[in-house]
């Protein structure tokens, strides 16, 4: 099965076989999605645990991101024009960004690109992305609705921040907030005050067209 064997390529971190696999997999007709969804973020997690478990170090995940990165080069406009398939009715406009002291970018990226396929307007804020910046942006752009990533533990407390500095300014009701990332949950996310979570990147653009229909 090729998804079975992307995914085993990336583990393996062998970047050839991944993206000859990827190619393979799109002209057999596998949804772009279901490549990135099901096969490499579903590695990028077996990857983690090889870190946590010591077999695999820093160069390793740099590795592997970097793989990731070269396959969405592939992958980025078959899922636009999957996404593109079914547009949205109402156009959002989504302010977006990994929180401060947070650089894993990957995830955010998706949820961006998914967005965009679905007709939506996305600001990218980036990564390491402190309150400032993130309360700037929505005065500034006036989104409908601000997405916040954060995949290590530490720093997803630092959504609360963002979210406390929003309501100083008296900003809070005036956005929707959606956040996601490996350390998040729906049960954090109703902690911290946010509107909503998702686990994936179709499932956020689910999300956000339900928040703001
Ligand atoms: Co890091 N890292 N990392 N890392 N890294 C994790 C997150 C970790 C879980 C690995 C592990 O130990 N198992 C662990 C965090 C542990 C914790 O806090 N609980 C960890 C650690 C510890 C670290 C460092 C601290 C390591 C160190 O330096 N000692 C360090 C921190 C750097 C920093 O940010 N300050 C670090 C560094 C890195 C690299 C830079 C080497 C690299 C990132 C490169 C990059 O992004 N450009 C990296 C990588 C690759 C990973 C893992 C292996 C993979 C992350 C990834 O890209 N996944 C990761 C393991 C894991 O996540 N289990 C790990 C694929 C991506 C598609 O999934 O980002 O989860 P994800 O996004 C998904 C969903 O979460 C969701 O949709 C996305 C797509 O469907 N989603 C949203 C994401 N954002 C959303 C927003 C939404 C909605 C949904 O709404 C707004």
């Amino acid at each position: 099965m090729l998804l079975d064997t992307i995914n085993k390529c990336l583990v393996e971190l062998n970047k050839e076989c991944v993206l000859s696999n990827v190619v393979k997999a799109l002209n057999e007709g596998i949804p772009a999605s279901q490549i990135v969804l099901d096969a490499m973020s579903r590695a990028m997690e077996e990857i983690g645990r090889l870190y946590e478990n010591g077999d695999y170090f820093i160069a390793e995940l740099i590795e592997a991101a970097s793989i990731f990165k070269e396959a969405m080069k592939i992958l980025e406009p078959k899922l636009r024009e999957e996404g593109s398939r079914e547009k949205a009715f109402k156009r959002a406009r989504i302010v977006l960004g990994t929180v401060k002291g947070d650089v894993h970018d990957i995830g955010k990226t998706l949820v961006a690109i998914m967005l965009q396929a679905a007709g939506h307007e996305v600001i990218d804020l980036g990564v390491d992305v402190p309150a400032e910046k993130f309360v700037e942006a929505v005065e500034k752009y006036k989104p409908d609705v601000l997405g916040m990533s954060a995949l290590l533990t530490t720093t997803a407390r630092y959504m609360r921040v963002v979210i406390e500095e929003l309501e100083k300014k008296g900003l809070r009701q005036k956005v929707k907030i959606v956040v996601g990332g490996a350390a998040t949950t729906p049960q954090f996310a109703r902690e911290i005050g946010a509107d909503g979570w998702a686990p994936n990147a179709i499932e956020a653009v689910k999300l956000i067209e339900s928040l703001i229909s």
